[in-house]
């Protein structure tokens, strides 16, 4: 931490506005990799509301060479300043304050602000990375106009982007050139951006309901000109969704995208000009995966939709993030659905719910979707903002549909287009517009935890009655949280259905969204002519966990019969868990392992089920992850969990292998690749079920596997060929890893997936290799990307990160320590993995938490990491 940098708390609660107001931004810059020098005149508006004549601005590492107002030089005397803050006091009502500064994109490791990625110059202010740009009222609530000029050398930054529109250039003769940019609208400093460099554009157009046409344009790098049409593509269908479903326009005419290999998040919203992970724009069959390209597709809609949810209407502070994001990921999640399958997208992302959100709403971080405090807001930028956000946006839609939702959001718009505000604001507008009341869902804003649902039902055989009850609570968290205290009952949407026994027919008139909003509540549901099986809490209405006791032939009958498909895949991942834990217990004990043959058949029933998509199959067929199934024991066994999976799947495995075989043998015979949406569900099974063939640990079945890597003419297919080969003793897996790398080093991309399997392998020996590749030459810790492709996925590999000697902890804490000194946001990310050790046995405890206080220790520890490890120790 430097010197000035202190480790105050902000809270909620201490939310002032500012004591002036910024109108107009007018920035220049003279770019440079080691003295970029920025001349910032702020046309300042004194609050009235506020009186006060003193202006702070903040900076974070500057380098003050002057300061004006009203275009007279200040003397040393008339301000005072350090690199993190600019006092100028007895300032008028109104009047113009310049600065200039000097700053190091080159030195700057943390890839906030300013700063340089292959070469070329790039910025990020989200969430406070503009006061490493220049002194400002950094706080998203002071929104301005911004004109920018750039000036930089023509060989290496013949490109030079900011935000909104290309008013002027000039050549300026010494070698270098000038570019002017201004934005008609009003932003808060956080959606700034400069993009400058050596970078090629792929060009499309869109023409608007209205008629306006326009020019859509993505930047990359010269050697990825071939890989953006799919971006792009992308960007024409989310303009197309909004406007359809929301009847929003884009509102410029230019829409901007750039694609930088060093990025700490997937991507970045700023106005026109939005900057990406090139991960989430690059795709060829070659090299992208179908997964990376559904990803790609919803990021990019994901920052389109930001255009309005979140730009035009933006937060006031950082603590209404969900604001944004939880609304920004439910309309991106409602995309997708649209775009692909609504039940296999409801199953993906609930699936991601569960292993993250679910996870970190149990742990030390646990916090409302709209925090009550933060050190570095960097730290909040989480799932449970994110995701668990967008849950309770769902919330609104399942109980007013997509109309009254609607309505909602068109209000919000009319009543904030051009502000900064609140959760309580956008909740206001969805109760207005519907003549409702949704007082008690700031609940949902102010506690922590996930609520358990139990559900008991009682039948009637006289009465032809069925009765659920329904209890709703929070389970108790360790230690002394925020949003865990007193704690009130929430809102909870609850869909159920009703099948009929024997038939398994749906009993369509008893389908509801039922409203629990007390603690406990029973629903009734008449005229029954026999005892019905119900379905509860259809398509995940509400973020809970549902604890119902159910036999394992009811779970299996939902399975076989629901005809809602989130709850029939969930039936036999509930199944499955149930079985899977049993077996865990019994490994744990060194008893003889339990056949599955429930599940087994349930199995072979699914694969022959004409009435569902290859992809709901290869989803159905796929086991809890072993994390998950951790989040249901009372101390966490990763070695019994990994022994019983691995015997689950091998069983199953066993149990049908002839099946299995013709199905790959089938889905294999595809044609060549297309990227249609049968043939992309088709691939999905065929590797689901090559994972089984696999884990048969035969010569013949991994010759299958060994077959698909070396004939795949897509990375679909090779990836996953290659990944199943990583985690198996087939004698071909060094050979494909070889092969692998051979063929892709160059692609930084595609050997980020080279790390990957390997980092999730958790074959004998896995750990090692991490470490190995740790030292490999492909390995550095300057791209987040290759950071998070090994470490990362090694730290949620659960048998290998928690391997009970500590070896996982210690390579962890080696590389925390080594990252957060020059990447603070990527360092917290991974000491995040720490979080769960009170779960663990006392053993794993003690030696993670030896880690954790090893890292507490270390000096010069920066606040993000500082965070996470005193929340995790207290
Ligand atoms: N607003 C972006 C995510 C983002 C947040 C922070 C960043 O840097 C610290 C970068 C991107 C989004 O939701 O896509
Ligand atoms: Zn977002």
């Amino acid at each position: 931490m430097s010197d000035t940098e202190t480790m105050q708390v902000v809270y909620r609660s201490d939310y002032r506005p500012p004591t002036f107001w910024i109108d107009h931004v007018e920035l220049e810059f003279d770019l440079d990799p080691h003295n970029a020098i920025v001349t910032t005149k702020i046309t300042v508006r004194r609050n009235t509301d506020q009186p006060s004549r003193t202006l702070e601005l903040v900076g974070e590492q500057l380098k003050l060479l002057s300061v004006s107002v009203d275009g007279v030089a200040l003397n040393d005397d008339e301000y005072t300043a350090s690199s993190d803050l600019l006092v100028l006091n007895d300032l008028p009502a109104r009047c113009e304050v310049q600065t200039k500064v000097a700053i190091s994109p080159v030195t700057n490791k943390a890839l906030s602000g300013l700063y340089q990625t292959s070469g070329n110059f790039c910025t990020q202010c989200e969430a406070v990375g503009f006061r490493r740009i220049t002194y400002f009222l950094d706080r998203p609530d002071v929104m301005a106009r911004y004109q920018v000029t750039i000036r930089g050398d023509k060989s290496t930054c013949p490109v030079m982007l900011s935000n909104g529109n290309r008013i002027a250039s000039q050549d300026l003769g010494d070698g270098r050139h000038e570019v002017v940019w201004e934005d008609p609208h009003v932003k808060p400093c956080y959606l700034f951006a400069l993009v400058a460099g050596n970078l090629k554009c792929h060009r499309g157009s869109f023409t608007t309901a209205s008629g306006r046409d326009v020019a859509l344009e993505i930047w990359v790098e010269p050697q990825n000109i071939d890989k953006c049409q799919h971006a792009l593509v992308s960007l024409q269908k989310s303009m197309k969704w909004d406007e359809d479903v929301f009847g929003l326009e884009y509102d410029l005419d230019v829409y901007m995208i750039v694609a930088v290999n060093d990025f700490n998040m997937g991507a970045m919203e700023n106005k026109g000009l939005n900057v990406f992970n090139s991960k989430y724009v690059l795709a060829s069959p070659e090299t992208a995966t179908d997964d990376d390209y559904l990803l790609i597709e919803a990021v990019i809609a994901h920052e389109y939709f930001h255009n309005w949810t979140g730009n035009r209407v933006t937060c006031r502070d950082w603590f209404q993030l969900t604001l944004k994001e939880g609304l920004t990921v439910f309309r991106d999640e409602q995309f997708t659905a649209d775009q692909t399958s609504a039940a296999v997208k409801r199953i993906d992302d609930v699936a991601g719910l569960r292993a993250g959100q679910f996870a970190e709403d149990s742990g030390p971080m646990a916090h409302p979707i709209r925090p009550e405090s933060y050190i570095s807001m960097d730290n909040f930028y989480t799932s449970t903002v994110y995701r668990k956000g967008a849950q309770i946006i769902r919330m609104y839609h399942t109980l007013l549909g997509q109309d009254g939702f609607r309505r909602g959001m068109d209000l919000y718009f009319r009543r904030h287009d051009g502000c900064a505000v609140t959760c309580d604001d956008f909740r206001q507008a969805m109760a207005d517009a519907n003549d409702t009341n949704f007082d008690l869902f700031d609940r949902w804003y102010s506690q922590a935890g996930t609520p358990e649902l139990f559900v008991t039902s009682a039948w009637d055989e006289s009465a032809g009655r069925l009765t659920l009850s329904m209890r709703q609570s929070y389970p108790d968290l360790a230690g002394d949280l925020p949003g865990t205290k007193d704690r009130k009952p929430v809102p909870l949407p609850i869909r159920v259905g009703l099948l009929d026994a024997e038939s398994g027919a749906e009993l369509s008139q008893y389908n509801d969204v039922l409203l629990l909003e007390t603690e406990s509540a029973d629903f009734q549901f008449e005229g029954l002519d026999r005892q019905p099986i119900a379905s509860v809490l259809r398509d995940f209405s509400a973020p809970v966990r549902l604890r119902m006791q159910r036999s394992d032939d009811e779970l299996a009958f939902l399975m076989a019969h629901d005809t809602d498909a989130f709850n029939r895949w969930d039936a036999g991942q509930t199944l499955a868990t149930g079985m899977l834990l049993k077996m865990a217990q019994q490994a744990a004990d060194g008893q003889p392992l339990d056949e599955p043959k429930l599940f087994s058949d349930a199995f072979a029933k699914i694969l022959t089920d004409d009435s569902v998509d290859e992809a709901f199959k290869a989803l159905a067929i796929t086991l809890p992850r072993e994390s998950v199934l951790g989040q249901e024991m009372d101390v966490i066994d990763p070695d019994a969990i990994h022994t019983a999976r691995e015997f689950f799947r091998r069983s199953v495995a066993g149990s049908h292998r002839d099946q299995l075989t013709a199905l790959h043998q089938s889905l294999a015979a595809d044609g060549p690749y297309s990227n249609d949406q049968q043939s992309i569900n088709r691939r999905r099974l065929k590797n689901v079920v090559l994972a089984y063939l696999v884990s048969l640990d035969t010569p013949e079945t991994d010759q299958i596997a060994a077959d698909q890597f070396s004939g795949a003419d897509n990375m679909t297919d090779q990836q996953a060929a290659l990944a199943i080969l990583a985690n198996s003793n087939a004698e071909q897996r060094i050979a494909a890893l070889d092969e692998f790398h051979r063929r892709y080093h160059g692609d930084p991309l595609v050997l980020d997936k080279w790390f990957a399997v390997q980092a999730s392998s958790s074959r004998a020996g896995a750990l090692s290799e991490v470490r190995r590749l740790s030292g490999h030459s492909g390995f550095t810790i300057d791209n987040p990307n290759r950071v998070r492709s090994l470490l990362g996925v090694f730290s949620v590999n659960q048998s290998v990160f928690h391997q009970a000697d500590g070896k996982g902890y210690e390579l962890l804490g080696d590389y925390v320590l080594l990252i957060q000194s020059g990447n603070p946001q990527l360092a917290s990310r991974l000491v995040s993995a720490f979080n769960s050790y009170r779960r663990f046995d006392t053993g794993r405890q003690e030696l993670m938490l030896r880690q954790l206080k090893r890292i507490a220790s270390e000096p010069n520890l920066c606040k993000d990491v500082h965070e996470i490890v005193q929340r995790a120790l207290k």
